[in-house]
């Protein structure tokens, strides 16, 4: 059976969350929480609560799957906004645990409450890893104008989605600068379509910045187009492209803002992937620079 669309975005939303490390935002996970609700998400739950005593946490499952990672119980699917609505019933039950075997989501009442008003809203995630990591709907690939590999996070694509990739990518008769394609993921399982878009190489020119802002751009645009909730970039350019990380970063993060702005009917999961500390490091002063200017 495979497993439904709004359970599966957020088993990915809590798997990147984890990913992310301690101070990864959970504005991600409670998106996809919020669109479950929304959406009439079903979850698992134990048909007999085993006896406790003092405070208790519920164990709910996503899937199957997830409740045979540990203990195999007699389950029936439930909604998960009947299950959220009926926590403050039971005065001795703290909350929920989504997925308890595996990676877990623990929903105290206070924000299951939260919850349950929440608006999901478009938000961006700063995550030092690999873009070749993230479950998202779509990973943004660093390519070149031919389409057809190479090395750093383009290889690595490569490699993870198989030979399929390259066939496809044929097919797709390059991509210039600035621009972007879509393909699938092909063995890529945790994500839906990989966006190949070729950074500029840097020259020190004024149109680099504009190149660079146009990958983000058009990148965003096919994601919405192909009706993605959630991206994952790479730094483009960033690497045998040669563009300064500060300066990078700043495009990038303009124009994935103004993007958003652009879009506010839109909820887009957005993920900044730092694969070196020293992206991490450009993006976070950027940060604390827009925190200082606004005060
Ligand atoms: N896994 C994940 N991210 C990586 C990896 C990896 N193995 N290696 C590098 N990065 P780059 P570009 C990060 O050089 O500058 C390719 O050969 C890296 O830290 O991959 O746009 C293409 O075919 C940086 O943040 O891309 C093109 O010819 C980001 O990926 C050319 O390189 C981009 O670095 C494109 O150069």
């Amino acid at each position: 059976m495979t497993t439904p669309r709004y359970t599966l975005e957020l088993e990915r939303a809590i798997f990147n969350w984890y990913y992310g490390g301690d101070d990864a935002a959970p504005e991600p996970v409670f998106n996809e929480v919020a669109k479950g609700l929304n959406n009439d998400m079903q979850v698992l739950a134990l048909t007999d609560m085993p006896d406790k005593d003092g405070h208790y946490f519920i164990p709910l499952f996503t899937s199957k799957e997830e409740m045979e990672k540990g203990k195999s119980s007699p389950v029936v699917s439930q909604s998960l906004k009947a299950l959220f609505e009926a926590a403050g019933s039971s005065p001795m039950c703290s909350g929920y645990i989504i997925n308890p075997w595996g990676q877990k989501l623990v929903l105290e009442k206070s924000i299951i409450r939260k919850l349950l008003e929440y608006q999901p809203k478009s938000h961006i995630t700063f995550v030092k890893g690999s873009v070749v990591e993230m479950h998202v709907n779509a990973i943004v690939n660093a390519a070149n104008e031919s389409l057809l590999g190479g090395g750093g996070v383009d290889g690595a694509i490569h490699r993870a989605a198989g030979p399929g990739l390259l066939k496809e990518c044929r097919a797709l008769r390059g991509c210039r600068t600035g621009e972007a394609k879509i393909t699938g993921a092909h063995d890529i399982d945790y994500a839906d379509y990989i966006i190949h878009t070729v950074g500029p190489i840097y020259s020190g020119r004024k149109s680099d910045a504009d190149m660079l802002a146009s990958c983000y751009r058009n990148s965003l645009d096919l994601a919405l187009a192909n009706g993605c909730g959630s991206i994952a970039f790479p730094g483009i350019s960033t690497g045998v492209y040669g563009y300064p990380l500060n300066e990078a970063a700043k495009v990038s993060l303009l124009t994935a803002v103004e993007w958003l702005d652009e879009h506010p009917d839109t909820v887009m999961n957005v993920y900044f992937c730092c694969f070196k500390d020293s992206e991490m490091d450009a993006y976070m002063a950027l940060v604390n620079q827009c925190h200082k200017k606004k005060i």
